[in-house]
């Protein structure tokens, strides 16, 4: 009889090619917000898959970033590479449709590691006609000695179970580390806060995502349901401004969108009040950065 096998699979690429998009797939549940926009996920956030037979700890990386200027930049490049140099495998995603020249740039980073590199070549609903997949899977095998390459469609979950099945060969053996019913390790305050961040991404336009944060203050929970107090932290007035809207609407939209995905996922009646406020550059000062949960150095 085989041994348990559990470890830890880096999930890396630039982004948007769709790695939280294949974590919430692998996992069955939304544990890594997802938006059309780069930055978007900023923090490291592990979710667990558990089988009778191993548990793989994913863990979804921020993508890595060419302009390391800013403290929070810094942080999550940091916390891509600790991912990096913590897995016993590597999930290496990228998009089948489009290799970039920043595709380039994480693939070099792979070469100094030591652990198996397996590729996803994601977004696999999008290639036409279908044999052009063969090209695309030959240059990919050009590119890197990767372990396995695999196809996949994590928006269609097409495929998966093909990565699924090659993982367990590449971790130790080792009893669970987690307990089996448990999809995440961040908490469900963090979820809410990256749910509201997911709307206002969604809902704002251009740069002004990336000079907000949200932190949820407080979380009353009744039998009636539970009520939530989170801020919104911009770095400017002019912000607050656009954030709130004319008469208060955006902030009402973001709201609404929030409140009826919470309601959804944690199954009850939620209330949402939303506060914005200025703190001047906290995405510049590590400080401000630990209290709003970005892993410490
Ligand atoms: N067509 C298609 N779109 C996808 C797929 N996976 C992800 N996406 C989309 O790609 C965008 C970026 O996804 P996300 O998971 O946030 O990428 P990340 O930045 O690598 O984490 C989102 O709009 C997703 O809906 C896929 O398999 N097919
Ligand atoms: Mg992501």
């Amino acid at each position: 009889m085989s041994e348990f096998r559990c470890g830890m699979a880096a999930v890396i690429g630039r982004p948007n090619v769709g790695k939280s998009t294949l974590i919430n797939a692998i996992v069955g549940r939304k544990v890594s917000i997802v938006t059309a926009k780069p930055q978007t996920t900023r923090h490291r956030i592990l979710a667990v898959h558990t089988t009778a037979a191993s548990q793989v700890i994913f863990v979804d990386t921020p993508g890595l970033h060419r302009n390391a200027g800013k403290a929070m930049n810094r942080l999550m490049n940091r916390t891509a590479a600790n991912a990096l140099a913590d897995a016993d495998v590597v999930l290496f995603v990228s998009d089948a449709t489009r290799w970039t020249a920043e595709d380039d740039d994480v693939l070099r980073r792979l070469r100094k590691v030591r652990s198996p590199v397996v590729a996803v070549l994601n977004k696999i609903d999008r290639v036409q006609p279908k044999e052009k997949l063969l090209d695309t899977i030959a240059l990919m095998s050009a590119r890197y000695d990767f372990a396995e390459i695999i196809p996949v469609s994590a928006l269609e979950r097409d495929n998966l179970e093909a990565l699924l099945a090659v993982l367990p060969a590449f971790l130790p053996e080792s009893p669970p580390l987690f307990p089996e019913d448990m999809h995440t390790d961040r908490s469900r305050e963090f979820h809410i806060a990256e749910t509201i961040r997911e709307k206002l991404t969604l809902m704002l336009h251009q740069e002004l995502p990336y000079g907000l944060t949200v932190q949820v203050e407080r979380l009353l929970e009744e039998d009636q349901g539970i009520t939530i107090n989170a801020v919104i932290w911009v770095e400017r007035d002019s912000q607050k401004g656009i954030v709130v809207g004319k008469g208060g609407a955006m902030l009402k939209r973001v709201g609404r969108a929030a409140r009826l995905e919470l309601r959804e996922q944690l199954a009850c009646p939620v209330h949402l009040e939303l506060w914005v406020k200025v703190r001047s550059n906290w995405a510049d000062r590590e400080e401000d950065l630990m209290r709003l949960g970005f892993e410490a150095p």
